[in-house]
């Protein structure tokens, strides 16, 4: 990684950036895919991606109409990641880890904002907009075109010396900066299928490098709030009950930059409980603790952390789908 115009390496790696990438191009290259996959309604039961904003993610400019540049910042989990490999838990995705514990829009709004704060000593005028997962704008794609990896066939964008552990947010900027413009990555997948073969739920179109929305955990566990019958397969899983990364954990290329990573998981004093709640007690402990807390005692809990999404009807839906997924194995 560079330093980037007055803000140096160090100052980046500080804030848990991987790397960075510019782009003045403000036109997504793979709209078109994106629109046959709703038209396919793969992206169903997520209907925001299917809804008035769907045009908008055309352009950045229906988003952001001053857009004349882009900052895009890979913000790495790998810490928990590596921590959650070395201790054999599956159960949470690595990214509601990774951030402290703490829900990564507020944390990485924060990180964004300072390195705006240190930019503006070289452009007083600067302006900007932050896009952090929740604006209708292709943000993998916005990544790629600024040069920071390929869609691999799982779809995550690939980092070639940092994998894919990795949150993506950007500054969009009112301005051009006196920086060069990256070539795009090119496919390093290869005739490797690892990530195909190991889903457990085949939720991977491998042709298009998309992802039935329906079929994949990541959905059921994080964006279904009531509930529901797992996907076909789910029985299949390492035990997961929030999020998904097996079609990371087995890409070949997030080995080496694990093996990179020193270090280990940092969670504040306040947030301990979430370790000691979803790998120390057993599912069926966890389901009577949850099932005695009120709705909104519950909310508070989690409040502030990524875990409180899916609500107390939805972790029961996913606990409940675990401990009926053991009693399948078991019998
Ligand atoms: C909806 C959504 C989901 C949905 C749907 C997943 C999906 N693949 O779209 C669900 C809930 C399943 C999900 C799961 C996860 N998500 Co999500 N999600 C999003 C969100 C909000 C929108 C994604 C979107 O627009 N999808 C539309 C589909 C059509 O896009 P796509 O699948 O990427 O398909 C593209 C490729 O096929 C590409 N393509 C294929 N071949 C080629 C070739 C060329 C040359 C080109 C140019 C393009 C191209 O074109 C398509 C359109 O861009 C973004 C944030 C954002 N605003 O972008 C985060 C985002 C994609 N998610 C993210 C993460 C971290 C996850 C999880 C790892 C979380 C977890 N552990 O559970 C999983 C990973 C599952 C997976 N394999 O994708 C990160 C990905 C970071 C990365 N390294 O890529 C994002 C970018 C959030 C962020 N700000 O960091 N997610
Ligand atoms: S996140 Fe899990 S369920 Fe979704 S595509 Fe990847 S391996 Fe399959
Ligand atoms: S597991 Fe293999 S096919 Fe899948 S994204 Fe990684 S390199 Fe590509």
């Amino acid at each position: 990684m560079n330093d980037l115009l007055n803000v140096s390496q160090d100052k980046l790696k500080s804030l848990g950036i991987l790397d960075w990438g510019y782009s003045e191009e403000s036109l997504p290259q793979s709209v078109s895919r994106y629109e046959e996959w709703v038209n396919q309604d793969l992206q169903a039961p997520l209907s925001y991606l299917a809804d008035h904003r769907k045009d908008l993610r055309r352009d950045i400019k229906n988003v952001y109409p001053e857009f004349q540049s882009a900052l895009v910042f890979l913000f790495s989990y790998q810490e928990a990641k590596k921590w959650l490999l070395d201790n054999n838990r599956h159960e949470i995705a690595a990214y509601s880890l990774g951030f402290e514990g703490q829900d990564y829009h507020s944390v990485l709004k924060e990180r964004l904002n300072s390195i705006y704060s240190l930019l503006k000593d070289s452009y007083p005028e600067l302006e900007h907009f932050i896009a952090l997962d929740a604006q209708p704008i292709l943000e993998r794609d916005l990544a790629f075109r600024a040069g920071l990896g390929w869609f691999g066939k799982n779809s995550m964008i690939i980092h070639q010396k940092e994998g894919s552990y990795f949150i993506i947010g950007s500054l969009l900027l009112n301005q051009k900066l006196n920086l060069e413009t990256p070539q795009a990555d090119i496919d390093h997948c290869g005739q490797c299928s690892a990530c195909i073969d190991a889903c457990p739920t085949k939720a991977i179109d491998a042709e298009t490098r998309t992802v039935i929305a329906s079929q994949c955990i990541s959905t059921y566990t994080i964006e279904i709030f009531k509930d529901a019958e797992a996907p076909k397969g789910f029985e299949k899983s390492r035990g997961e009950f929030f999020g998904c990364d097996i079609c990371q954990d087995v890409c070949p290329w997030n080995r080496k930059p694990l093996a990179r990573v020193i270090g280990t998981l940092k969670l504040p004093e306040r947030l301990t409980f979430l370790k000691d709640w979803f790998f120390d007690l057993p599912i069926r402990d966890l389901v009577k603790i949850i099932e005695g807390q009120t709705n909104r005692g519950f909310k508070k809990k989690l409040s502030g952390t990524a875990f409180d999404r899916p609500g107390k009807e939805g972790w029961l839906k996913n606990l409940k789908s675990i401990l009926s997924k053991s009693s399948r194995n078991d019998s």
